[in-house]
């Protein structure tokens, strides 16, 4: 039975990230698992980096009416993630365009001393399970496989039609939604992107791999580590590679000005050749999280990215402000409670920090 109130799990104090169970994919050539419009449902946490990246990506690909979205309240508790009880919520449940409602974009530290984790405000905390009106994630886990045994995690990408788990793993997630499996029934108001285009493929694999281990899951090693010396070496890990996004963006920075002069310049600011790629949805994540959850609740700070990285927190400010997927993914209203009130380890009193303020400085 897995601890869920230990996060560290290994001898020394370093926190290991289990591996996803369910692996597979979505293609015409598949046995089960075809193509279809409404035949897919995502299963996600808006404070959840991981899910976040398979939202940002099935708004970029025009995938909003292809692919449902159901939304666990944003506090985890003992047992996991939740949904919002079915009874509550039936009645006000308001959808957006992205599935979900929420207050995205909201950049104002909103006070959160009259919230409390049992709150129940349908499509603000989270929405129920639309499929089953189930309390949990975990009964999804058990639906798909009744001798499931690992963590329940989010995203889910569930198959309406078998009633089963197609994947469980957001990096591939994304791969299936890029791969254009759904580009027949994707928005045509939506300006078909690929965000792995061949000839950079390698280049993306190449930064993913170290963003991965050293900045997406190298703040968790900093924010679970139960020992100092493990902290000590995963946060000054974690500045370190965060210095290596700022100098390539640095570089990046100067030839857009070169090229399209300053006022234009940083709308060109990405991590791969003036392109959105995997890579910078990969990256956003993480970085849109770090001055008001990583800094203080992972223990990141030794800066902040807006004090100390002044071409990464550019290319933050570009892509929340002058792009809807990014920008209507973002609820810092999630991202902030969940950290702050599920870690009790961490934080044992869940007090949640009001700044910074403004969340993210405007462009
Ligand atoms: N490898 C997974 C990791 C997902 C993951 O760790 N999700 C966390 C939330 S940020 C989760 O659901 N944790 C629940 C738990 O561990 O009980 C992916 O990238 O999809």
């Amino acid at each position: 039975m897995t601890d869920r109130t230990k996060w560290a799990n290994s001898e020394d104090g370093s926190f290991k990230r289990q591996a996803s169970t369910f692996r597979d994919t979505i293609s015409p050539s598949h046995s089960v698992f075809k193509p279809a419009k409404g035949r897919y449902w995502l299963y996600v946490s808006l404070a959840c980096p991981w899910a976040h990246r398979t939202l940002i990506t099935r708004a970029l690909k025009g995938l909003t009416s292809v692919i449902g979205v159901s939304v666990v309240h944003w506090h985890m508790d003992t047992q996991g993630w939740r949904f919002l009880p079915y009874e509550e919520s039936t009645k006000g449940e308001y959808k957006s365009p992205y599935g979900f409602s929420g207050v995205p974009g909201e950049t104002h530290s909103n006070p959160t001393s009259g919230i409390r984790n049992d709150s129940v405000r349908p499509g603000v905390d989270g929405t129920i399970d639309h499929n089953y009106h189930y309390k949990r994630i975990s009964e999804l886990y058990y639906k798909a496989n009744p001798d499931y045994s690992a963590r329940f995690t989010v995203p889910v990408l569930w198959d309406l039609e078998t009633q089963t788990i197609v994947n469980n793993e957001s990096s591939e997630i994304i791969r299936i939604f890029n791969s254009g499996v759904f580009d027949e029934f994707a928005d045509p108001k939506v300006e078909p992107i690929d965000l792995l285009p061949s000839d950079l493929e390698s280049q993306i694999d190449e930064i993913n791999s170290w963003v991965y281990d050293n900045v997406n899951n190298g703040v968790y090693k900093s924010g679970f580590a139960e020992s100092q010396e493990v902290y000590e070496k995963q946060v000054s890990n974690v500045f370190e590679h965060v210095q290596k996004l700022e100098n390539i963006l640095r570089v990046n920075y100067e030839r857009a000005v070169d090229k399209y002069g300053e006022k234009d310049a940083a709308s060109k600011l990405f991590l791969l050749n003036e392109q959105l790629t995997e890579a910078d949805v990969r990256l956003y994540p993480t970085i849109v999280r770090f001055d008001p959850v990583y800094v203080q609740h992972f223990k990141c700070n030794l800066s902040t990215v807006r004090g100390g990285f002044k071409h990464l927190d550019l290319w933050l400010r570009n892509l929340y402000w002058n792009n809807d997927a990014f920008h209507e993914t973002t609820n810092f209203d999630h991202i902030k409670l969940h950290y702050t009130r599920s870690h009790p380890r961490v934080n044992p009193l869940g007090i949640t920090p009001l700044g910074p303020d403004p969340v993210i400085l405007p462009f």
